[in-house]
């Protein structure tokens, strides 16, 4: 490993040990990390035990997207402690790749062996309305960003993990699965690059959680990634695309991505 990644794994375990001294809970068992349109889901989580904003923790940053709250939650389900983190880095806000997996590193140092992944995206298939939750089965990297340094040759095969993709089926059968894209942003694509992205198998568009992923299957965390539509991709609907949209989809549909949420953390282990 190169010094690089050793020094964003030191600054991981320095806010690990910070959140372990604030909330008063040494070690975490899941992360989960919300995304656009999530937050309203995150009180069906469980009990809230301990919060505290980004700012207090060490080497996070305080989101600068709406709808991102920059809040950290440890939350006891059932006996299963949760660190939840209400919002996250995106490479657009130019704080680099290691501010935009500091969250993931941060969750492995706290002793997590699991990250969910949520986000919201574009969908580009036409059946998926504003308001549908994805399993992300794959992903493709578009933003030509590597969260990784030096020669660290990660496998990537199944990264989202096909057991709590299982799980979550179980949980929900009607969940459909994607792939997602992640763009750089924070324009959202013109509709030349959504049909460069449908050509090359992507059924999915966003800003984030390709970049978290990689970090997560090399900290070796189980990765699940769940996407919500909140919008068609560009050229799909004939609207312009904004961001009002976005946390509206994600009122409408907190219930149903609440409750799944809610049965991944107890049934994960
Ligand atoms: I919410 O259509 C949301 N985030 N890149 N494209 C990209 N990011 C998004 C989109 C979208 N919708």
């Amino acid at each position: 490993m190169c010094s690089s990644d050793l020094e964003a794994q030191a600054r991981a375990v320095e806010a690990a040990s910070t959140i372990a001294a604030r909330t008063g809970v040494p070690q975490h068992d899941i992360a989960v990390i919300l995304g656009s349109g999530w937050a309203p889901a995150a009180r069906l989580l469980g009990d809230t035990v301990a919060e505290l904003p980004f700012t207090d923790i060490p080497h996070f940053a305080a989101p600068t997207a709406d709808g991102h709250s920059g809040t950290l939650r440890s939350v006891d389900a059932d006996g299963t402690r949760v660190l939840v983190l209400l919002g996250r880095t995106h490479l657009y806000e130019e704080r680099g790749v290691d501010a935009v997996t500091h969250g993931v590193r941060t969750a492995a140092a706290a002793g997590c062996s699991t990250v969910i992944l949520t986000n919201g995206c574009g969908g580009l298939d036409p059946d998926w309305a504003p308001g549908t939750p994805v399993l992300i089965r794959d992903h493709i990297n578009l933003t030509g960003a590597s969260p990784l340094h030096g020669a660290d040759f990660v496998d990537l095969t199944d990264l989202y993990s096909p057991r709590l993709r299982t799980l979550c089926r179980e949980i929900d059968p009607s969940l459909a699965e994607g792939v997602y894209g992640q763009f750089r942003g924070p324009m959202y694509e013109t509709p030349a690059e959504i049909h460069m992205l449908r050509t090359i198998g992507g059924t999915l568009v966003g800003m984030s959680t390709a970049l978290e992923a990689i970090v997560g299957r090399a900290e070796g965390l189980e990765v699940l990634g769940l996407s919500l539509v909140t919008n068609a991709a560009a050229g799909m609907s004939g609207r312009p695309l904004n961001h009002e949209e976005v946390l509206a989809a994600g009122r409408a549909s907190a219930e149903r991505m609440g409750a799944l949420l809610a049965r991944v953390v107890r049934e994960a282990r």
